[in-house]
């Protein structure tokens, strides 16, 4: 949470690949409502990316 400066209280990460591209994340939990940015680290073989999204969860 950019306006708190803390993140998730867990360690979400890909535990599945579900074809098409899609991937199975599992672990997110948020602590709070507000806004949440979710960064992703794509990483195969020797090529890196980074995906960023822009979060606003209401109670
Ligand atoms: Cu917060």
């Amino acid at each position: 949470m950019p306006e708190h400066g803390h993140g998730l209280p867990t360690q979400p990460e890909a535990t599945e690949y579900l074809g098409d591209g899609k991937y199975l994340i599992e672990g997110l939990k948020f602590s709070m409502p507000g806004w949440w940015v979710i960064k992703f680290n794509i990483a195969s073989g020797s090529q890196q990316d980074i995906a960023v999204f822009n979060l606003l969860l209401k109670e």
